[in-house]
């Protein structure tokens, strides 16, 4: 790899790098080689007899049990994408037991947004005309609950209410339409055991099966809930990248992924601000790194600090006073990093601490007070700041976000109020969009930091493609400057510049839409699902008929794994910008990467360069256009 990263912001702290610690270039420097077993999913520790090694180009070609390479790269990609489902449901189910008691006791959290709670209530089948809004609520969260609760048949809740008519039927005829969440995540580890399933093509169906999990039970289920309880995301502005941490304020940088412990810090910062004045601050900041950040930005315009590869840099400018974590993607090596610097790193979740952070525990109850306390905390670290470490940077860059699906269609229906997915149908029959791909997920250490996913989106924008997103990917296009109207102008094409002008000028700005629109957090993905689930049923196709692709650039977390399975089941063409460790098994390779069109509608591809990347996804949506007569 030439560069680290292609972030400026990131690169210029980078640069004065102060040691001893090493960041985690460094540290996957130490690594290379990889182990090519591993990277191929040829390594096995089931069971007590291995670990196991199976040489591709020779022997041994089985484990000592007898599992084949086919076998054990789906057992190891069934239990990835089980581990990636089960953070989101775990993720959902957190925020499913505070909907629950804020219905029912007077606490700290409250539901934001009523509208949204009865239009899903009654896409569940629940009766709202009449009825009390906590008592709708009520039978919600027990709709919610069956999805977790339900033992023998069944099928989820959320899935059924949610998914295409068109898909239920095929997930039904191949029998991958989850129980409930928790059972499903049970079977998978047990499936996958030592002397369980010897059937790769079961094994896929499974893994199927947990990318449903995820879709329905983590991602539309978390979103749901988060939206009721803290709002539906609408139009903000407001600024991406290190440089949003400066000198003259108290530096909060909050880190994970649930919004309940970020809204409550914001509340905080913002009760305590003259605290920080009295110590000589100008005000607070708080910002966001990776989902956390994508939550608090796009429903309270905080600005984002960095994504997932740069989070030790954001400590690593020395001005960061606090940063608090929740849960997931949080590199263990914050905490010897933090203490060489005067930041007071804050762990807040019964599973996830470090030795050397302060554990204040998060807990309904509690969460006033924890928050209050955290932003003390940072207050307190700011006068022990040291002028010797300051490694600021300048870099930073504005945007516009909030693209939830009730922002996109209210946009849309100030062109027609009766039917407001015409314009954006017209748009797409003549050609000025060309179709539309979702870029999201992570950064991996193996792709110059930001890179694949700025490139991969200038190309497509250019060639009139509307790219939405989501994750770190979002906040890679954020720093990059493409969440702007000043985007448009710059990088997109003709056809595209024009509807997006045409919006800006509706929706009351003077400006052009940005290209790219920022929809969330990586569960915010279940958003993506909401607009492809509603184009194909006004239009009467399918979602793989769609002109539409999901591309995970440089992907690297499990969940990204389950997100992707999910999008292949729903029928589109995913693009993955790092090879999984799927390579060992040749026919499991060979139906994720095709087979699985014919059986699901969509399957995988894997390209590193992002202008072949951006041509076979652009061939796929004028091929998807043809079919459409269009
Ligand atoms: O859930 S994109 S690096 S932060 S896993 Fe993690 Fe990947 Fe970022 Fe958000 Ni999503
Ligand atoms: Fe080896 Fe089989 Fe045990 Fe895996 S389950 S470690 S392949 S013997």
């Amino acid at each position: 790899m030439e560069k680290f990263t292609i972030d400026t912001g990131a690169e210029q702290v980078l640069q004065n790098w102060q040691g001893p610690v090493e960041h985690v270039w460094q540290r996957y420097q130490e690594q290379e080689p990889q182990c090519g077993f591993g990277s191929l999913g040829l390594c096995c520790r089931h069971c007590g007899q291995g670990p196991c090694r199976i040489n591709p180009f020779g022997k041994p070609d089985k484990g000592i049990c007898g599992a084949d390479g086919n076998i054990m790269v789906a057992r190891n990609l069934l239990r990835q994408v089980t581990a990636g489902a089960a953070a989101h449901v775990d993720h959902a189910y957190e925020t499913l037991e505070v909907l629950e008691k804020a219905l029912s006791e007077e606490g700290p959290y409250k539901i934001t947004d009523a509208e949204k709670l009865k239009g899903l209530a009654h896409k569940l089948g629940i009766a709202v005309e009449g009825k009390d809004i906590k008592d709708i609520g009520k039978e919600l969260v027990a709709k919610a609950r069956e999805d977790f609760q339900r033992f023998g048949s069944g099928e989820l809740n959320w899935l059924v209410a949610h998914a295409p008519k068109e898909r239920v039927a095929k997930w039904r005829e191949l029998g991958v339409i989850p129980r409930n969440a928790d059972r499903e995540i049970r079977e998978a580890l047990h499936q996958t055991t030592m002397g369980m399933d010897a059937s790769w093509p079961n094994l896929l169906l499974a893994t199927v099966k947990l990318g449903l999990v995820d879709g329905y039970a983590g991602l539309k289920l978390g979103t749901d809930l988060q939206d009721i309880l803290f709002g539906t995301p609408q139009p903000v502005f407001s600024e991406a990248n290190l440089g949003v941490l400066t000198e003259e304020n108290v530096n909060i940088v909050m880190h994970g992924h649930i919004p309940l412990l970020s809204e409550k810090i914001v509340e905080w910062a913002r009760k305590l601000t003259p605290e920080a004045q009295k110590a000589g601050a100008k005000s607070i900041q708080v910002s966001g790194i990776c989902c956390t950040a994508n939550e608090i930005l796009m429903r309270h315009g905080i600005p984002l600090a960095t994504n997932f590869l740069a989070q030790e840099l954001a400590i690593a400018t020395g001005l960061t006073d606090a940063m608090i974590v929740d849960v997931q993607c949080i590199m263990p090596s914050l905490a010897s990093l933090a203490r060489c610097y005067h930041t007071v790193l804050i762990t807040t979740n019964p599973i996830v601490k470090m030795d050397g952070a302060t554990h204040l525990e998060w807990s309904y109850q509690q969460a006033d007070e924890m928050a209050r306390k955290a932003v003390e905390l940072a207050i307190a670290a700011y006068s022990k700041r040291d002028p010797a470490k300051i490694n600021a940077t300048r870099e930073k860059t504005t945007l516009m976000v909030g693209f939830s699906v009730e922002t996109i269609i209210s946009i849309l229906s100030k062109i027609d109020a009766q039917e407001p997915l015409k314009p954006l149908v017209q748009e797409i029959s003549n050609g000025d969009i060309q179709g539309v791909v979702a870029t999201v997920g992570c950064n991996n250490v193996k792709i110059t930091h930001d890179y694949l996913h700025v490139n991969l989106v200038k190309e497509l924008i250019s060639k009139d493609v509307l790219v939405v997103t989501t994750g770190c990917s979002a906040n890679a296009l954020a720093k990059a400057g493409l969440l702007n109207s000043e985007a448009t102008e710059k990088w997109a094409g003709p056809g595209l510049k024009k509807i997006l002008s045409l919006l800006g000028q509706v929706a009351g700005l003077d400006k052009p839409l940005p290209p790219v629109w920022h929809m969330g957090s990586c569960v915010d993905n279940s958003r993506i699902g909401d607009v492809l689930t509603a184009l194909a049923e006004y239009l009467g196709v399918t979602v793989q008929q769609l002109p539409v692709a999901a591309s995970a650039p440089e992907h690297q977390h499990e969940k990204a794994l389950a997100i992707g399975t999910w999008a292949v089941a729903m029928g589109c063409l995913v693009h993955l910008g790092v090879m999984p460790p799927i390579l060992g098994g040749q026919e499991v390779t060979a139906f994720l990467t095709s087979g699985a069109e014919e059986v699901l509608g969509g399957k995988f591809f894997v390209e590193s360069d992002p202008v072949k990347a951006a041509t076979v996804i652009y061939e796929h949506i004028q091929a998807k256009r043809k079919g459409l007569g269009l």
